[in-house]
């Protein structure tokens, strides 16, 4: 009887002090990516929402939240889409971007956790194939329609071990990545959209032999090692978690990002930064 007693007890005890989470946790929703195609929900709830890619492919994939206005249409956004990739058009005022899980290897998964607004979206992979097309341009795209109505007052993010600052053009930290497992925050400061992708350097490689690869045509061996997670291209004023799991190393964040004025990724213009991870 007193066994039971203080089972009870003990039940009742937990109840009340529990943290009343159940309005505060973030649902999870996992996509799956492989060539040259996504797998997940078409509709989600909005709030806040840790969304969870798997690349199950054999190339780098991620999964980019793009939103789009009333009224617009996937149609719409893939005939924008052929114009932006071309050259010849800037990306559609109509568009904005809602973050989402920046690049994984193959075999890897990475989470972000951000608050979904109700909406047209549509996820898709900017990430270019071996021919240079995006694989947006693959047929990697994914709509999703976000349901219900925007909670009165946004839900706060997961707390968070360490924030980076976003600007034009630059990666600010609050304090060092240190090994371990991380919450970081990103906070888009604009005014342009960024993004925030990690990637373990090769061994002898720096930021910059990075940057000279890319501009150079992207010829010889990668200087990156390991693409581990970030967000997808984030508005101005936005923000949104990852999770990322560092060992001692060197480590470069990237922004790809085109340019509002000259279309060159945001890394050409600065915005890329080592990191010595002890
Ligand atoms: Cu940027």
């Amino acid at each position: 009887m007193s066994t039971r007693w203080s089972t009870l007890f003990a039940v009742a005890f937990a109840a009340a002090c529990a943290p009343r989470t159940t309005d505060r946790a973030a649902a999870l929703v996992t996509f799956t990516a492989a060539e040259y195609a996504f797998q997940g929900p078409d509709t989600l709830a909005a709030g806040l929402t840790t969304l969870r890619l798997v690349n199950h492919g054999k190339e780098l994939h991620h999964a980019s939240i793009f939103r789009l206005a009333e009224g617009k249409t996937l149609a719409d956004l893939q005939a924008a889409m052929t114009d932006v990739m071309s050259g010849k058009a800037p990306p559609p005022a109509w568009v904005s971007y809602a973050g989402g899980p920046n690049a994984i290897d193959p075999g890897d998964s990475t989470t972000v956790t951000e608050v979904l607004a109700p909406g047209h979206y549509v996820v898709l992979c900017m990430i270019p194939g071996e021919d240079g097309q995006p694989h947006v341009m693959k047929g990697m795209l994914h709509p999703l329609v976000v349901t219900g109505t925007a909670p009165a007052a946004a839900p706060a993010l997961p707390a968070a071990d360490v924030t980076v600052k976003l600007s034009d053009y630059d990666f600010v930290f609050d304090k060092p990545l240190t090994a371990g497992t991380h919450i970081v925050r990103v906070d888009n400061a604009g005014p342009q959209p960024h993004e925030i992708v990690v990637a373990e350097l090769a061994p002898g490689k720096t930021a910059a032999d990075f940057v000279k690869w890319e501009t150079g045509g992207e010829k010889g061996p990668l200087p990156a090692n390991r693409w581990l997670g970030g967000v997808a291209g984030l508005d101005n004023g936005a923000s949104a978690t990852f999770t990322v799991t560092l060992k001692p190393g060197n480590y470069m964040v990237v922004c790809f990002w085109p340019d509002a004025k000259d279309g060159k990724p945001h890394l050409v213009h600065g915005m890329i930064k080592q990191i010595t991870v002890s």
